[in-house]
């Protein structure tokens, strides 16, 4: 792997976090008007995609999609603005956090609705297919939404018309509240499941960003060879609560000790060790960098702040900045 994409995959993955962190200290000033799904943590996944296709591919994602659509190649700017529901928003301030859509990066949308966004990103595939693109669709998905029967029936399809699709699904063992323990049966993985299908699958720690980055670009060049849809089950875990900006790992459903313990493996201090190590970053460097990256946030936030909500009337039009 070349140094320039390590280096571009740390700052990738902190400018994601960095932008998180900031959400998180203005959302309680109640400006932000929309439920909002943080990433920290599992900014390995994101990054790595970016950097792995083109603009023109395609990506589709879910409640928690932030950190993809900063990974595609978002713009920050357009995504503060539309979570604080204004005009310059990327889906005009209408959609809000769980409602991100940006053609201009190949970011097809995300949903709130568990699971549905995923036969989306297979009939972008199969749409690719007809009309001879070269697109490929990368779906995002959380362990939960395995549960659903959209992804079966998506899985199903995209496996029989042999579709340009990568299936990227981030488990961090939990939906909502659920462990992964009470919703599906012991030592039955989520991959052996969709090997059973007939996917081509990968199982990957989420954590490792650059083992994270080897895996997707294997993906990403099978499918372009035309070996027919990937599925890549990332390890992975979110540190906040499930909706909203604050810890929670005092109210029962998760220990306080296997929170540690994965945040002892945080993909960005993983990786910037590894630089320091392999001398490719100094903290000087390191600082210059997050400095920069702090700039563009600042920007980002006090243009959403002044920019104005979508008149009224806009309410009624359906269309989207596409
Ligand atoms: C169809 C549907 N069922 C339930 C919900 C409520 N809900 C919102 S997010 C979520 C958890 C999804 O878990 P997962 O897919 O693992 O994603 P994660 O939140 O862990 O990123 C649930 C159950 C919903 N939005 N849509
Ligand atoms: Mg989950």
């Amino acid at each position: 792997m070349r140094n320039e994409i390590k280096l571009k995959l740390y700052e990738s993955m902190l400018k994601i976090r960095m932008v998180e962190e900031e959400i998180a200290r203005e959302y309680p000033k109640g400006e932000m008007r929309c439920p909002t799904h943080l990433s920290i943590g599992q900014e390995a996944v994101p990054a790595a995609l970016g950097l792995c296709v083109n603009i023109k591919d395609m990506a589709i994602s879910t409640h928690r999609g932030h950190a993809h659509y900063i990974g595609k190649g978002g713009n920050i700017k357009s995504m503060i603005a539309e979570i604080y529901g204004k005009s310059t928003g990327c889906s005009k301030g209408k959609g809000g956090s769980m409602h991100l859509i940006d053609n201009s990066v190949g970011f097809m949308g995300t949903s709130a609705i568990v699971g549905n966004s995923i036969p989306v990103g297979v009939g972008l595939a199969l749409a690719s297919k007809i009309r001879k693109t070269n697109q490929i669709s990368c779906i995002f998905f959380g362990d939960g939404a395995t549960e659903e029967g959209s992804y079966y029936e998506s899985v199903n399809f995209a496996v029989l018309k042999k579709l340009p699709v990568l299936f990227l699904c981030e488990n961090n063992l939990y939906s909502v509240y659920s462990p992964l323990n009470v919703r599906q049966p012991e030592g039955r993985k989520i991959s052996n499941v969709a090997k059973a299908m007939g996917l081509q699958v990968e199982e990957v720690d989420g954590n490792n960003a650059i083992d994270t980055f080897k895996s997707i670009e294997l993906a990403v060049d099978k499918i372009r060879q035309n070996e027919g849809p990937q599925f890549i089950e990332f390890s992975t875990y979110r540190w906040l609560e499930h909706c909203g900006v604050n810890y929670d790992n005092h109210i029962g459903y998760r220990t306080e000790e296997e929170y540690l313990a994965w945040k002892k493996q945080d993909p960005i201090s993983v990786m910037k060790d590894k630089l320091i190590t392999e001398n490719l970053i100094s903290e000087v460097e390191d600082q210059e960098i997050i400095t920069k990256i702090g700039l563009e946030i600042n920007e980002a936030f006090v243009h959403a702040k002044e920019s104005p909500f979508p008149e009224t009337i806009e309410a009624y039009n359906g269309e989207y900045a596409i």
